[in-house]
């Protein structure tokens, strides 16, 4: 199969562009921490490890993928070196229960009742890409299309239970955080059924399905990890505000380079 060079550069880009995203991101999250209250910062540490460990694999990523083509004629043909997907289903295994857990951490609920949904919601997630993954790699349409549906079956679960369970949760929240928790919701429904749309739009065979598998989950993981850290850094500095957390304003003042006389000296 050949890609045309528009094709391949879009695709090569968008993951190039992606390496830079997670990283810049990791950076904000695990930097922004002193900015809430030290009950939220183990959400934004968790957003940081998430974004990390997606920065780490989408060097991988984009390096396994500009290996299994190559430029003959002005289009990009196989290169005969396989594109590995297994990097994005050891990316999901990892930072998909990260996900998660960064939601419910954010919230600080009960602990009985934190932990039930991380537990059940974790399980769910685990056992939605261990069923795809099979079929990502199933060389014939029939099977994938088998693992897609039973990788389905928990999907819906998760999408089900942020919209019963997790519904009780956010209805406990203050008055001001719960629009923003319920938005965090729409975008992680939203951003996470990119995913098995994207992996039906693979299996019609041949360079537009691969285009549109590679850009489909490259968007949604920006948007379902970069996004949703961007969220959970505003609910994070929200509840905060509403726990009484004020940021020291003479430290946050004091700029030691400019206020010592002797900055930059002996
Ligand atoms: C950061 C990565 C994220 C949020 C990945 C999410 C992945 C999914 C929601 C994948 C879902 C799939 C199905 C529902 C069926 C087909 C197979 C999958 C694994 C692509």
């Amino acid at each position: 199969m050949e890609l045309s060079a528009f094709q391949f550069g879009l695709i090569a880009n968008l993951m190039s562009l992606t390496v830079a995203g997670m990283g810049a991101a990791a950076l904000f999250f695990f930097l922004s921490r002193s900015q809430v209250a030290p009950a939220y910062r183990p959400a934004l540490l968790i957003s940081g490890i998430v974004v990390a460990i997606a920065c780490y694999h989408y060097l991988r990523i984009y390096g396994s993928f500009t290996g299994a083509y190559t430029l003959v004629d002005g289009a990009y043909a196989l290169s005969g070196e396989p594109f590995n997907d297994a990097y994005r289903y050891a990316d999901w295994l990892l930072t998909v229960p990260l996900l998660i857990i960064e939601l419910v951490v954010v919230l600080n609920l009960p602990q009985a009742e934190g932990r039930s949904l991380m537990l059940r919601l974790g399980v769910a997630a685990l056992a939605m890409i261990a069923l795809g993954y099979p079929g990502e790699v199933a060389t014939g349409v029939g099977s994938a299309v088998i693992w897609w549906i039973l990788a389905m079956i928990p999907f819906l679960y998760i999408v089900y239970s942020l919209y019963t369970e997790f519904a009780g949760a956010v209805e406990r929240q203050p008055g001001s955080v719960q629009p923003l928790v319920r938005n965090a919701r729409v975008l992680i429904v939203a951003s996470w059924s990119f995913y098995p749309i994207a992996y039906l739009g693979g299996l019609g065979a041949g360079a537009a399905g691969e285009t549109l598998l590679q850009v489909g989950y490259t968007l949604a993981d920006l948007i379902a990890k970069v996004g949703l850290g961007l969220y959970i850094y505003a609910i994070a500095r929200a509840k905060s505000e509403v726990d009484g957390y004020r940021l020291d304003a003479t430290k946050a003042n004091e700029q030691p380079s400019l206020a010592s006389p002797n900055a930059g000296g002996a």
